[in-house]
């Protein structure tokens, strides 16, 4: 199999933890932003990654989105499994991939890309990465107003996550899309000394789930 993705895109994180988890041998291809969209629009009809080719007949050739991609893997190799046996149980871990999908990551990408350019710029205040972060801001219409909203977010998606993920899963008893999506889409905040002080149990859980599916470290959690 091959992944589509940007290197840095916790989103392309979320397929790699999947793909490692089942430990399912896949290359990557790395995209370059603008031009990707040329890539990826006759595959797929979006502009967004992750994509994964699985290169095999008798299977899709492009699948996109991260939760299509988590999903597509679970039915293509059931085991190990990260499905619920308890199908309520899985239900709520769907919504809360869903929900981490489209509003936490987003409210993380939101704050990470504010810090990069403010207080955070000296973690490489090269010109070009400079460059790469003012036009990531610009694409998504990262200002301080919107900033302020997705900080906001954030507060209230960690106070709700320390009432379960102060446990060792999500959902229940069990490894789930509701951990792989957490671990991804909050790994950006690991750059951020606010979060990495006042949530320290969130990224306890972060690297938990990194060793499990085999997947670097993030930025930040590096040893
Ligand atoms: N819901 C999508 C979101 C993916 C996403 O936002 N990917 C970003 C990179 S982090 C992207 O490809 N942006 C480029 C674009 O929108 O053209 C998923 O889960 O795959």
């Amino acid at each position: 199999m091959k992944l589509l993705q940007f290197s840095t895109s916790h989103y392309c994180r979320k397929a790699r933890l999947a793909l490692g988890y089942k430990q399912i041998p896949y290359t990557v291809e790395n995209l370059t932003p603008g031009l990707h969209a040329l890539r990826l629009k006759p595959l797929t009809g979006l502009t967004t990654l992750p994509v994964l080719l699985p290169e095999q007949e008798s299977l899709p050739t492009a699948i996109a989105d991260s939760t299509q991609i988590l999903h597509f893997l679970q039915t293509h190799q059931p085991e190990p499994s990260y499905g619920l046996t308890d199908s309520v149980l899985q239900s709520q871990a769907d919504m809360l991939e869903d929900w981490l999908d489209e509003s936490i990551g987003v409210a993380a990408r939101f704050v990470y890309y504010q810090f990069r350019s403010r207080e955070g710029k000296s973690l490489d205040p090269s010109l070009s990465s400079q460059l790469v972060i003012q036009v990531v801001r610009w694409q998504y219409g990262i200002n301080s107003a919107a900033v302020d909203l997705a900080t906001k977010r954030l507060d209230i998606a960690l106070t709700e996550l320390a009432h379960r993920w102060t446990q060792p899963y999500l959902v229940g008893n069990q490894f789930s899309v509701a951990d792989i999506a957490a671990a991804a889409l909050l790994s950006p905040l690991a750059r951020i000394p606010h979060y990495r002080q006042t949530y320290p149990w969130l990224f306890d859980r972060i690297v938990e789930v990194h060793h499990r599916c085999g997947e670097a470290l993030p930025p930040g959690l590096e040893q």
